[in-house]
């Protein structure tokens, strides 16, 4: 009784150890960011964002601005892309076939941008959509 009594207070303290141990780590790192670092200030926002034949997955979105981490998937049958235009931004991913993924990464400052596929006329025929950046 007494052994397994000690156990259990060893495993209580090992479960604070574990848990007080990053949040000292993270505090320390936050304190010595460089520079060079804060530009990626905090982490990249996540999109998930589905290209179709065709269309865009959501078609609307509203971003903080910084740094957007887009992860495409081609849920349709033919190439698409992923190109981002508007206020003297003009990137784009590269090609992503039909059932392949994609991570693409923008800086994007405040403003409203056009999300679309150059390929072909896949804008024309629907896929587009519009990114708000605040
Ligand atoms: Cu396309």
């Amino acid at each position: 009784m007494a052994r397994l009594r000690i156990k259990g207070i060893m495993g209580v303290v090992g479960v604070a150890g574990l848990l007080f141990l990053p949040a000292c780590a993270s505090g320390s790192g936050a304190s010595q960011t460089k520079p060079e670092a804060s530009a990626a200030a905090g982490p990249a926002q996540e999109v998930k964002v589905d290209m179709g034949d065709f269309f865009y997955a959501p078609n609307d979105m509203k971003l903080k601005a910084g740094k957007v981490r887009f992860t495409l998937t081609n849920v349709g049958a033919t190439a698409h892309r992923f190109a981002v235009k508007g206020g003297g931004v003009d990137i784009s991913a590269k090609n992503v076939g039909a059932g392949r993924g994609s991570v693409f990464e923008a800086e994007l400052a405040p403003g409203v941008y056009k999300m679309s596929c150059t390929l072909g006329d896949h804008e024309k025929r629907g896929s587009v959509g519009t990114i708000t950046v605040q």
